[in-house]
C-alpha cells in the first residue's frame, strides 16, 4: 500500500517509522511519503493560510497551494503512486464521518491512500470538492476521530495509518488476534494476565491458571459483556440478541439488558423496593 501525507508539518509523521508501522515500511508492505504543504507554495513568506470569507476568528488554508500539492501528488511518476491506482483522499476534519473499524479494513484493501493534514480553522472547502472530481481520486472521505477537538489533521493520521497498517496482510507476524478480534466484534475487551501469579496483593483469576479452556472462554466472554455493558451502553444496544448464546443472555441480564419486542437489548429499569 502507498500512502501520501501532506500538511505543514511533515515531522509530525516521525512516530510512523516506530514499532507496527515501521516495520510494515522496512519489509515493503507500506510505502509512507509525507509532504510540506509550503513546496507548493510561491511567495517569500510560503504563505498558507488566509482570512476567512465571511468574518470570524481565525485562519483558513489558502486552496491554491493544496490544488498544486495533489496536482503533484496525484500524478504519482517515478517515486510517486501506484501505476494504474487510484487515490483515496482522506480528510480528516472536525465534522466528518467517524473514523471506524470498518472504514480501517476498507482502507487496508486499496492500493492508495492521500491524506490532507490541514490545520488553523480548516482548509478552503473548494479543495475537497474540486479532488473529488479529478479522475486520480476514486473517492474523497471526510473522517473525524471522535467527538473532541484537535488543532489539526495530523494526529489522527496518525491513528488512522496505524489502525491501517496492522491489517495489511503479513505485517502482524501472528494474525490470530485479528481473528480473535472478528470473533468478539461489538464487544470491548476482556481483562488480561501475566507472570507473576500474584503481583503486589494482586492475584490472577484463578481460573485462567486451572488449564480449563471452556471455563476459561466462558469468564472471558462473560467480563467482555459486563465490561460492555457498564461502560458502552450504545454497544450492547447495538447486539444482535439472535447471535449469543444462552449464557450470554444470562450475564446481559444480569447486567440490567433483556431483549425487547424489537429484537434488541433494552435496559431493564432497576427494581426499587417501595
Ligand atoms: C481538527 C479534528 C479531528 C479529526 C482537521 C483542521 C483544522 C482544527 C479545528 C478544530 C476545531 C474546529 C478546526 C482540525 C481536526 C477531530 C481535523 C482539522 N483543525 N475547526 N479535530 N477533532 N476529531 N479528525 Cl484542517
Amino acid at each position: 500500500m502507498r500512502v501520501d501525507v501532506i500538511g505543514i508539518f511533515p515531522e509530525y509523521l516521525a512516530p510512523l517509522e516506530l514499532s507496527i508501522v515501521g516495520r510494515a515500511r522496512t519489509t515493503g508492505l507500506l510505502e509512507v511519503v509525507a509532504h510540506d504543504l509550503r513546496d507548493w507554495t510561491h511567495d517569500v513568506h510560503r504563505t498558507v493560510d488566509d482570512t476567512p470569507y465571511g468574518g470570524g476568528a481565525g485562519m483558513v488554508m489558502k486552496p491554491e497551494p493544496w490544488g498544486e500539492a495533489l496536482d503533484a501528488v496525484l500524478a504519482g511518476g517515478p517515486g510517486g503512486g501506484p501505476a494504474g491506482a487510484r487515490a483515496r483522499l482522506v480528510v480528516p476534519t472536525p465534522g466528518g464521518r467517524p473514523f471506524t473499524q470498518a472504514l480501517a479494513e476498507e482502507y487496508a484493501a486499496l492500493p492508495w491512500l492521500v491524506f490532507t493534514c490541514g490545520r488553523y480553522e480548516g482548509i478552503d472547502a473548494r479543495v475537497a470538492a474540486q479532488a473529488a472530481a479529478r479522475p486520480e481520486v476514486e473517492a474523497v472521505d471526510e473522517v473525524s476521530l471522535g467527538d473532541y477537538v484537535l488543532a489539526g489533521g495530523e494526529a489522527a493520521v496518525l491513528v488512522i495509518v496505524e489502525a491501517v497498517a496492522r491489517l495489511l496482510p503479513g505485517v502482524l507476524g501472528n494474525p490470530d488476534s485479528l481473528s480473535e478480534e472478528s470473533h468478539t466484534d461489538g464487544l470491548l475487551e476482556y481483562p488480561v494476565y501475566t507472570k507473576p501469579q500474584a503481583w503486589r496483593g494482586i492475584e490472577v483469576p484463578e481460573i485462567l491458571r486451572s488449564g480449563d479452556h471452556g471455563r476459561i472462554a466462558r469468564w472471558r466472554r462473560d467480563s467482555a459483556l459486563r465490561r460492555t455493558a457498564a461502560v458502552r451502553p450504545d454497544l450492547v444496544a447495538a447486539l444482535d440478541p439472535a447471535g449469543l448464546d444462552r449464557a450470554d443472555l444470562a450475564t446481559l441480564a444480569a447486567a440490567g439488558w433483556v431483549p425487547g419486542e424489537d429484537g434488541r437489548f433494552r435496559p431493564v429499569p432497576p427494581c426499587v423496593p417501595d
